[in-house]
């Protein structure tokens, strides 16, 4: 970076539009009266919605929770039309939300911030983008998205490929042709479970390739009533109420009885009642303990193995489909249409690579230890360098040239998950250390954009020029991250909430397991108090 000041200066830049960044730009600059800009890779805005538009993309949160509730009216114009918001509808609901509050004026397309370093001098993050832009911030936020650095995995000979590839986060807007053609998918956690059955619809013959067997449970996806909606719209406010002061972003209430506590009838009809509704409301409302208790878990773990051997026709395939390495819950639970089912069609085939690994990728296919897959297209469901791969790839710098990227080389460090100490301004949307992806992902947004705005309002109130987070507050925070999550059952799964689908990714746990309704209070008493834990400066103080 160069030392030249001549430089626009705004209050604020916001990294990405998506569902954070759009309402981040909304609060700093309609609530607030700050110049903010937001600068924004693709060409539109959408995040996660717009990149990710793989066959079958749709969100596992219902469309009438999968929303902004900050403002009345939009919440009562919009119509969804489906049980499950499918990609196509959530992209044209952002859209939508962009035209009402003329946020594309404030947003840069098709720009990559590269760098943000944080100028003691000028108490200003200074910050560069691929296309040549230097703006000077009083506030740098980043509504990066947890899942949004694909990961393609690094295999022998994908050079060498004649066929088209694609990773389902960077899918093509014109669309795959799977008509009459041999197609291999990688990879079966939520992208893929989504994908295989819509694409051995439409391809020759597809060939899956697991690495492990997860649960899945039937999404029970289908349109909406006219009068579903109506009732929903209704009671907005309080459904609205109840998901914010909920620890999953959802308003369906948290179950009182144990697993083990009603006898083995009674717990197969509760289970069976869950499944036939579908979706997260198995993991969300069956139980109470069957996210912490083991016992409890496998009763949950024991039902869904019991539907996949009643699904699928082939009793071996059925053998390979079966979790046995790790609890139902403790990876990203999913969410399917037709994914078992999918196993009994004639052009589907279910390879298993965890005891035959790839071992090359060739003109024509690919390679196992165990045998030769001709392929004209590979589909990578290979997922993400979840919750911190987003920051590493920009070059960020703090106090005394720190790099974010080494102080969380051994695992992501900030007070709230918010903000990291050492990195003054800087607020991270849904950043490491928060519900985030353990939540439905509008209100843990709308939690965080509010509080990063009340707090920009408090330091205009009280002239203060920088907030940071203490050292001290910091550790206190992670300590209690890594102590919640290890009373869960989340510990037990290789699972990219752990970086464990990273290679030489330090093992640590990176969203917060305590639930929104306890980190909302958290925030709040914070706040209350001044924003305790954080190191406040004035103009004076920090000119002395
Ligand atoms: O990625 P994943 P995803 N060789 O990491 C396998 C959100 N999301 O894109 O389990 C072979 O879950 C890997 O195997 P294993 C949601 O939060 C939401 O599906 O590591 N296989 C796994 O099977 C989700 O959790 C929605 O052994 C390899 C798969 O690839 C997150 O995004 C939809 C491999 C990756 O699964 C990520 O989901 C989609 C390798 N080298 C996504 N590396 C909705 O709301 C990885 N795999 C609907």
């Amino acid at each position: 970076m160069t030392t030249d000041t001549s430089r626009e200066e705004l209050d604020a830049v916001v990294v990405g539009a998506g569902f954070a960044g759009m309402y981040m730009l909304y609060q700093l600059r309609d609530v607030l009266g700050l110049s903010a800009r937001v600068f924004e890779a693709g060409d539109d805005v959408g995040g996660t919605w717009y990149w990710n538009r793989y066959p079958g993309a749709r969100c596992d949160s219902e469309s009438y929770l999968y929303c902004y509730s900050f403002d009345k009216d939009l919440a009562q114009e919009w119509t969804w039309s489906g049980k499950y918001p499918e990609q196509p509808e959530i992209l044209r609901y952002l859209s939508h939300v962009a035209d009402r509050f003329d946020l594309r004026r404030g947003i840069q397309f098709e720009t990559r911030v590269t760098a943000a370093h944080f100028r003691e001098d000028l108490n200003r993050w200074e910050i560069e983008t691929d296309q040549g832009d230097r703006v000077l911030a009083r506030y740098f936020i980043t509504g990066v998205g947890c899942i949004s650095a694909g990961q393609v995995p690094e295999i022998e000979g994908l050079e060498n490929f004649e066929g088209e590839w694609h990773h389902t986060g960077a899918w093509p807007h014109e669309g795959v042709d799977f008509a009459g053609k041999r197609v291999g998918v990688i990879g079966t956690g939520s992208s893929g479970v989504q994908a295989i059955p819509v694409i051995a619809r439409q391809a020759d013959h597809l060939t899956v390739f697991q690495r492990t067997p997860q649960y899945t449970v039937p999404a029970r996806h289908g349109t909406v009533t006219p009068e579903f909606l109506e009732e929903v719209k209704e009671q907005y406010d309080e459904i609205f109420e109840k998901t914010r002061f909920s620890a999953g972003g959802t308003p369906y209430g948290e179950p009182e009885r144990s697993a083990l506590d009603v006898d083995d009838e009674e717990r197969r009809d509760i289970y069976e009642a869950a499944w036939e509704e579908g979706g997260f409301r198995f993991l969300l409302t069956t139980f109470s303990d069957i996210r912490i208790d083991r016992r409890a878990n496998d009763t949950a773990a024991e039902f869904i193995r019991s539907k996949i051997r009643e699904t699928i026709d082939d009793p071996e395939t059925a053998e390979k489909l079966l979790p046995r390495d790790h609890p139902f819950g403790s990876k990203r639970t999913l969410i399917d249409t037709n994914y078992y089912e999918t196993y009994n069609r004639d052009n589907v085939d279910l390879v298993d690579i965890r005891h035959a690994p790839i071992e090359e990728i060739t003109a024509n296919g690919l390679r196992t230890r165990d045998g030769e897959y001709d392929l004209d297209v590979i589909v990578f469901a290979t997922g993400y360098d979840g919750m911190t791969g987003a920051f590493n790839k920009i070059d960020i710098r703090g106090r005394g040239g720190e790099r974010l990227k080494e102080k969380w080389a051994e695992g992501p460090r900030a007070y709230l998950g918010l903000s990291p100490a050492g990195f003054p301004n800087m607020f991270m949307i849904t950043g490491p250390g928060s519900p985030s992806v353990l939540s439905n992902m509008p209100p843990t947004i709308e939690q965080h954009v509010e509080y990063i705005s009340d707090f920009v309002a408090y330091m205009r109130e009280h002239d203060l020029e920088t907030a940071e987070a203490e050292a001290g507050a910091e550790a206190e925070w992670v300590d209690h991250v890594n102590q919640t999550a290890s009373e869960t059952l989340y510990m037990l799964a290789d699972s990219w909430y752990l970086g464990a689908n990273i290679p030489g990714k330090p093992r640590v746990f990176m969203p917060y397991a305590g639930g929104l309704d306890v980190y909302r209070e958290k925030c709040d008493e914070i706040a209350a108090a001044g924003y305790e834990g954080y190191v406040l400066r004035s103009r004076e103080s920090v000119e002395a």
